[in-house]
This record gives C-alpha cells, structure tokens and sequence, in this order.
C-alpha cells in the first residue's frame, strides 16, 4: 500500500522544507511508501522538477513517485493526503476583500478538484494564509467531502507557544502537555495557560506555574501571536523549516494518532459556542485516523474574552467571503 500526497505550492519555501519530510517517511510512518504530486502555476513548474529531481537524487525507498501538474483536477486525482500550501499572500496596500478574493480563485477549485477527485479516505490540511477561512473555501466547494476532512493549520502556533513557555519557566518543553491554541492563525490567536499542564508530580496548571497574568496577557500571547512577524524581521524571510515541521506534526498525528491535547483548526460543530461549520482552531484528540474536539474544558472569564475575540475574526471573515460568493 502507498499513499498518494499532493502537495500545493510545491516550489515555495515550505514546499522545499516539507518534500524531503515527506519522502523520508516522517509524515505517514516509515513502513508506508508514498506518491508525490505536486501543484504549481504554470511559471513555477521548472522549479518544482528542480525540486523534484533532487527527490529522486535522494534515492528515499519510500519514495514510489512524483508527479508535477498545473492542473487541480490531475493533482488530486486519488489523493488520500492534501496540503495545501500555495496561497496568494497580501501585498502592500492589498484590502482584506482583495485578498480574500485572490485566495477563493486559488481555494475554490482546488476544493471542488478534491470533491470530484480526490481519495474517499481524503485529509485535507491547508497551511496558506489565511489559512482557516482558505480551508473554509475548499470545504464549502467540496460538498460531497466529509466537512471534518478540512482542517487548517494551528499547530506551528501551538510549537511557538510550547517554546516560549518552556523558556519563561526554564524547564524542557516535554515537561508540558496539553496547551493548544483557539481560533484564527492570526495574531488573535489564543494559546491556553488554563487548561494546559506542567507534568509532576505533582502535576500544575500551566497559568498558575507562570503566576504572571501581566505576563501571560502582555508578552506572552503578543509574542506567540506575532512570532511570525518576528522571524521576518530577523530572518528576511518568512518561517518555512518551523512551518513545514508543523505541517507534518498535524498531519502524523491526525493519521497516527498522539497522545494528549493538540491543536488543529477544524469545522466546528457548534462546540464552546463556535458556530457551526466555521473552521476555527480547538483542542481535539487524535486517534485511529480520526480527530475529536475535546469538550468540557475550563474556558473562565478571561479565555472567553480572548476566544471571543479570534473567533469574531474568523466570522467577519466568513461573512466577507460569503458576500464575496466563494463560499
Ligand atoms: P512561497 O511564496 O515561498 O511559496 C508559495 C508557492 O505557492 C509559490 O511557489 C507559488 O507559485 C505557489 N502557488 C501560488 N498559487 C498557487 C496555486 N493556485 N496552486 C499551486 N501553487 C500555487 O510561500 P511559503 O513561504 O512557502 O508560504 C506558503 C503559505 O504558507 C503562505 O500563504 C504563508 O502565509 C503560509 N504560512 C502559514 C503558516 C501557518 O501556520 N498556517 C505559517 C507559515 C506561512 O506563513
């Protein structure tokens, strides 16, 4: 058995820190040959052979084929896996409808080619921005998709938010479980003290290891939020190796199963007064191929000011592309 994985934005920076992942058997297992496809625009489809033809020169055993395409329809053909990266980014001066609407001309028939196409047994994950209302798009373009299959992509944020709480209270990140992010990939984005933990024994809340609320409100959710930003200005260039890693942590854990709460922005269901269908970011438990959003959770006072707030975005959103009849 293999399973075949189509890549969007193949030629991209993520692209490049994601392929060679994927080919060396870190996405679906190492007992699990894959086949690659790989979506670009026209101009970008020397540069994914480019790509490609290092694939092969890595001699991967899982690696069973590449196939490179400008056309939706051919490269989600049989899909079992999507990740989809390639996105229209914004631009100086660009307007939230503009680039909302240069996205839905990008998500739109990529999800009707995943309707039509794809593998029954399809996972979708989009990872190109804004990448909870892109994902939003293809599902409501793929009526006959199971709508869960449609996720976006919060887990970089939830590695961002694991690292900069390891660091505040010096200990190793595997001293932490269960913090997750809420709502949008945007700096409104909420990483949850609450309900997350510092292993024992005896086992901590994480906000009250922190003892800092000033800390928590002021730097902390800022500095998760805007991580991204951050590695900008210093690098010069966008995050790629830490986006394609969290791509590949969804994504394994979604078909592997994991231990403990993690983040994955799926189509809610109505849970923690999130409407229905709206794709926001929720702690879900993964396992048997399968994900559920964890219910019952503390959401006191302050998460809900905070919840509220990403997911009003995320509404705004949705009612800017709904006017915009992409969805
Ligand atoms: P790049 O500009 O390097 O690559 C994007 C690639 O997508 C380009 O090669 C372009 O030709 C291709 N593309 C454009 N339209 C396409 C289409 N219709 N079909 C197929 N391919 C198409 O960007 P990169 O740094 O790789 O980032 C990709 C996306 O990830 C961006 O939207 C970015 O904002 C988003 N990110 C999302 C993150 C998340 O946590 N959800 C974090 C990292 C990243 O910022």
């Amino acid at each position: 058995m293999s399973k075949t994985v189509t890549v969007t934005g193949a030629a991209g920076a993520i692209g490049y820190a994601l392929l060679f992942r994927i080919a060396s058997g870190q996405l679906v297992g190492p007992d699990e040959k894959v086949r690659l496809r790989l979506l670009e625009i026209e101009p970008a489809l020397k540069a994914a052979e480019g790509t490609a033809m290092e694939l092969v020169d890595c001699a991967f055993p899982l690696l069973e084929a590449i196939d490179i395409t400008a056309d939706p329809n051919e490269a989600f053909d049989g899909a079992n896996i999507a990740m989809l990266v390639g996105a229209r980014p914004r631009t100086k001066g660009m307007e939230r409808a503009d680039l909302l609407e240069a996205n839905g001309a990008i998500f739109q028939p990529q999800g009707k080619a995943i309707n039509d196409h794809a593998a029954d047994d399809i996972k979708v994950l989009v990872v190109g921005n804004p990448a909870n209302t892109n994902a939003l798009i293809a599902m409501n373009n793929a009526p006959d998709v199971p709508r869960e299959r449609f996720t976006a992509m919060t887990r970089l944020d939830q590695n961002r938010a694991y690292g900069q709480l390891a660091a505040k209270l010096a200990i190793p990140l595997t001293d932490i479980e269960d913090l997750v992010i809420w709502g949008n990939h945007s700096p409104t984005m909420f990483p949850d003290l609450f309900n997350a933990k510092i292993k024992g024994p005896p086992s901590q809340k994480a906000v009250d290891a922190v003892d800092d609320m000033a800390w928590y409100e002021n730097e902390y959710l800022p500095n998760v939020g805007k991580r991204g930003a951050a590695i900008i200005e210093a690098r010069g260039a966008s995050s790629a190796a830490s986006a394609a890693n969290a791509a590949i942590d969804h994504i394994h854990d979604w078909v592997l199963g994991a231990d403990g709460l993690v983040s994955m922005a799926v189509p809610s269901g109505g849970q923690y007064g999130v409407p229905d269908g709206l794709v926001s970011s929720f702690p879900v438990r993964v396992s048997g191929g399968d994900y559920e959003i964890v219910e019952g959770l503390e959401v006191g006072e302050f998460a809900q000011s905070k919840i509220d707030i990403t997911v009003n975005e995320l509404k705004e959103e949705q009612a800017a592309v709904k006017s915009l009849g992409l969805i």
